[in-house]
């Protein structure tokens, strides 16, 4: 999954695609490099503590970009939004997914339409909002916790009418989460994939990486990641630079159809 943020705010690339045209170009060279998904947004969740925006003006940011994608994109559309407003502009215009970081829990309208639209939807682990999610970074058990958590808005998803067919789950990996947090659930994929549900990760470019390995090494790290991430099971890694995870991501899975232990 490719990111493709029409933000002026977004934590790593905040800016650069509020061009309706240089956003949907960019959709097209993630495409080309192999990105499988792409993911648009209008408004940055980025885990230091964004601001909130309204829906008007969300819609207004990624509205454009669409219109410029419309049919030419051969890649499904996912769009990253809490509010059922600017999913529901985003599905009209043809998207397919709903990746909603708040899972279905920021907006009393979100989940009848997913319900009713019959779209894919990926439910994230957080706690709080963008805004102050790190003030609720205390587990005693981070991995139990965000799986029965996220076992629990699965249930939501499906008895609003969803289809657990089209449910993703995704831990939220810097939401609500300090570094130690997101490299455990990361260790636990695992035994997220076994709850039966394909698994999405967002690492790239979040502190927790950051804190490992410096700027220029940072697309290397989160390449390693997706590769760990895919060898342990998962189904989606979102990330900003689709060339480098592509390459990791086909090692890692060569690997695993090979047979080999
Ligand atoms: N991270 C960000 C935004 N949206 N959606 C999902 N499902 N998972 C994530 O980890 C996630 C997300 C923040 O990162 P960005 O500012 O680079 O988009």
């Amino acid at each position: 999954m490719g990111v493709l943020n029409v933000t002026p705010d977004s934590f790593s690339d905040g800016g650069r695609y509020l061009d309706p045209r240089r956003a949907a170009a960019h959709a097209f060279e993630m495409e080309a490099a192999g990105a499988a998904i792409i993911d648009i947004g209008g408004e940055s969740t980025r885990p230091r503590g964004a601001r909130e925006v309204a829906a008007e003006i969300e819609i207004a940011r990624i509205a454009p970009v669409l219109k410029r994608l419309g049919g030419r994109l051969r890649v499904p559309i996912s769009i990253d939004t809490r509010k059922a407003a600017v999913a529901r502009v985003a599905l009209d215009a043809g998207a397919a997914i709903v990746n909603d970081v708040s899972a279905l829990a920021g907006d009393p309208a979100m989940a009848p339409l997913v319900a009713a639209r019959r779209c894919a939807v990926v439910l994230m682990h957080m706690r709080g909002g963008p805004l102050d999610h790190i003030r609720f970074a205390r587990y005693r058990d981070v991995v139990g916790e965000v799986e029965s958590a996220l076992v629990a808005r699965a249930r939501f998803a499906v008895r609003a009418g969803v289809a657990p067919s089209r449910i993703v789950l995704d831990p939220g990996l810097g939401f609500a989460k300090r570094p130690r947090h997101s490299l455990a659930l990361l260790g636990a994929l695992p035994r997220l994939c076994a709850l039966g549900y394909p698994i999405l990760v967002g690492a790239s470019r979040k502190g927790f990486v950051r804190a490992a390995a410096d700027w220029a090494a940072l697309e290397s790290a989160t390449a390693a990641i997706s590769a760990i991430a895919i060898a342990g099971g998962v189904a989606i890694v979102r990330v900003h630079d689709v060339a480098r995870t592509v390459a990791a991501v086909k090692m890692a899975a060569a690997i695993k159809s090979s047979g080999g232990n």
